[in-house]
């Protein structure tokens, strides 16, 4: 482990709650909430105006509803929330070649390895200025850790939030994890920190005077171990920049052919949940699940499945597993099995992304790529639906955003990025004047000299959330 705290994680602040809220002026200082509307809706996030409320992300939609009965409510715009992301992963970049992306909005970047920093004086200078590039570049807010590992930089950009950097000085990382609850290492879920509970450890500190034969005992091996060695703030996990983008897979060999089949079944069901945990671990979710095969005369089988759209719920991907295996006969044996997601894509959030869609199926409709793609294909859909929050244009009143639709009306409030909060007003839904738009860049270039809205430096790459669509 390196001795100077040039390992920074940034996490941006309530990311899609911010970027609808540098979007909408009118929505700025307030408690702004995206997540599927539906019935069945979860809370992808709320702004921090909402978190006063108890609300967060995953919570029930309706819940939230009944926490925070004012807040704005909508859909996500994931094609929107990607150029965003794309704008920040390009700032980290110039900070080193070593930038290992987690997710839209976080990431860890070795600034050593980019030269860019080689003590914690230097660390700290970088880290600001990136705070700032952020801000004139996307126009929002991230918070930025700085350690000497992974896991302690990713604590101290939680510890910075929001719109903070926390540094954590080499030689003090014990002493800064020993009171912090075990949750805080990264592997603790709930059913671990119930479980350590339960024999009285609660803390970090407890976790380390514990000792490591006590913790195998209580979590296996693996686990066991690796928990130790958090507690102890060792963690020797490089920042890796060139990350299979592709697919993640998991297999086992097995020292004697497997003939029951239960066996092979339950085996199946195992190693999916296994890839989903390193696809979780990953901060994706894909749209191919992959089965290997091997019989026990080495002929290997290979069968996939696409979903209609990226998961990364354990239950869709054993039963996609389970139902491949279905089509593979196992009768002489097997001596290795696999399996894989890929078609992997940018967000964790697929049940949400569902409920987003089934939301607006209820509601309003049309979905983000539908939007676009009928856009794109210059067609006029048959019935015209508004979802919440999408960005439309009127031919006299401009650029807006829909509002709320139903009962044959829409209603847009017309404002931009860099207006002042603007005016409601409402339409038939069928108003020919009316049309969707393009979301309109956060943060201006230059100043317009034509009254045309600016547009995003690059052109779109891909659509809204659905496909895989990597950056070169
Ligand atoms: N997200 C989601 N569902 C979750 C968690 C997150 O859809 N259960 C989405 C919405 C978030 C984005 O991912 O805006 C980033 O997740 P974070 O955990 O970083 O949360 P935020 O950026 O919203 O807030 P914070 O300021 O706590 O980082
Ligand atoms: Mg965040």
């Amino acid at each position: 482990m390196r001795n100077t705290p040039t390992i920074l994680h940034l996490d941006m602040d309530a990311f899609y709650a911010s970027a609808e809220q540098a979007a909408k002026p009118s929505l700025r200082g307030k408690a702004v909430i995206v997540g599927g509307l539906g019935p069945r809706g979860v809370v992808a996030t709320a702004s921090y105006e909402a978190r006063v409320f108890g609300v967060h992300s995953a919570m029930p939609m309706a819940q939230a509803r009944r926490l925070a009965p004012n807040a704005a409510y909508l859909v996500p715009r994931f094609g929107f929330y990607r150029e965003i992301s794309e704008q920040v992963m390009r700032l980290l970049r110039e900070l080193s070649p070593l930038v290992e992306p987690l997710s839209l909005d976080e990431a860890f970047v070795d600034l050593e390895a980019g030269g860019t920093a080689w003590d914690e004086e230097s660390a700290r200078l970088t880290g600001t200025k990136l705070r700032g590039d952020i801000r004139a570049v996307t126009g929002l807010t991230g918070s930025v850790g700085l350690a000497v590992s992974k896991m302690l930089a990713k604590i101290a950009s939680e510890q910075a939030k929001p719109d903070g950097l926390v540094l954590i000085e080499p030689g003090t990382e014990r002493a800064m994890l020993g009171p912090l609850p075990v949750r805080t290492l990264p592997g603790v879920g709930p059913a671990t920190g119930d479980h350590l509970r339960r024999v009285g450890i609660t803390t970090v500190e407890e976790v380390a005077e514990a000792g490591e034969d006590e913790l195998v005992r209580l979590l296996g091996k693996a686990h066991g171990s690796a928990l130790y060695g958090m507690a102890l703030a060792l963690d020797e996990r490089p920042v890796v920049a060139e990350r299979d983008t592709k697919s993640v897979s998991v297999e086992d060999t097995y020292d004697v052919d497997i003939h029951d089949r239960v066996r092979v079944r339950m085996e199946v069901q195992r190693l999916a949940d296994r890839c989903v945990r390193r696809l979780r671990d990953a901060g994706r979710s894909g749209r191919t699940v992959v089965l290997k095969v091997r019989r026990y005369d080495f002929s290997t089988l290979t069968r996939s499945d696409t979903l209609r759209g990226p998961t990364d719920d354990p239950a869709v991907v054993r039963e996609a597993a389970a139902r491949l295996l279905e089509t593979v006969d196992t009768t002489g044996g097997v001596r290795l099995l696999g399996v894989g997601v890929t078609g992997l894509a940018d967000f964790t959030q697929e049940d949400l992304f569902a409920q987003a869609q089934a939301a607006a199926g209820e509601l309003e409709p049309l979905a983000e790529e539908e939007v676009e793609e009928s856009a794109e294909k210059q067609e006029t859909p048959t019935v015209r639906r508004w979802s919440a929050g999408h960005d439309v244009r009127h031919a006299e009143f401009g650029h807006g955003w829909v509002q709320g639709s139903g009962l044959g009306r829409v209603t847009v409030r017309f404002e931009t990025p860099d207006s002042d909060p603007g005016r409601v007003r409402t339409f038939r839904t069928d108003d020919p004047e009316l049309e969707p738009a393009e979301p309109l860049p956060l943060v201006r270039r230059r100043p317009q000299v034509s009254s045309e809205p600016a547009r995003w430096p690059q052109s779109r790459s891909g659509g809204g959330g659905g496909g895989a669509t990597s950056s070169p």
